[in-house]
């Protein structure tokens, strides 16, 4: 069981004034906040962050998106981080997302879906040293 995840409140979020209601939540539930900064990705970094959908057919958009505004991007502690955080911030459609779910409250549509969320505990730290580097932090 993992005790810590990695997560991007995403631009189009960020851009609508989510960010504290978000934070809010996750708090709420739980977690704690080990390392967050307010930071923008470069269409490169974003492009080198989602690498492993390259050959999918959304992925330039994705980059795109994802390099268009700023981001919060967070390491969060709690016992079983990944997952109850991936129940948290539910489905990545938020039509298909659970009622009180973060995507379900503040994402508009699958690609601009407001939070995301590792989906291992090796993504976790893979994408948490991304972004933060140092052993007080990861
Ligand atoms: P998730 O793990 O829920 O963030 O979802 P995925 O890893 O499948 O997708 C990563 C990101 O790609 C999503 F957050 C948004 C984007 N995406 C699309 O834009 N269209 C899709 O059909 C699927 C994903």
């Amino acid at each position: 069981m993992s005790n810590r995840t990695f997560t991007m409140i995403k631009p189009d979020a960020f851009e609508k004034g989510y960010t504290g209601a978000i934070l809010e939540k996750i708090e709420k539930a739980g977690f704690r906040i080990v390392s967050m900064k307010k930071t923008k990705l470069s269409a490169e970094k974003a492009g080198e962050f989602y690498a492993i959908h390259k050959e999918r057919p959304f992925y330039g958009e994705l980059v795109e998106f994802m390099s268009s505004g700023p981001i919060v991007a967070a390491i969060l502690e709690k016992g079983n981080a990944v997952e109850d955080f991936r129940t948290l911030i539910g489905a990545t459609n938020p039509a298909n997302a659970a009622e009180g779910t973060i995507r379900k409250l503040y994402a508009e549509s699958v690609g601009k879906n407001a939070i995301h969320g590792s989906d291992s505990d090796a993504n976790a730290a893979i994408e948490g040293s991304f972004f933060f580097s140092g052993m007080e932090q990861w």
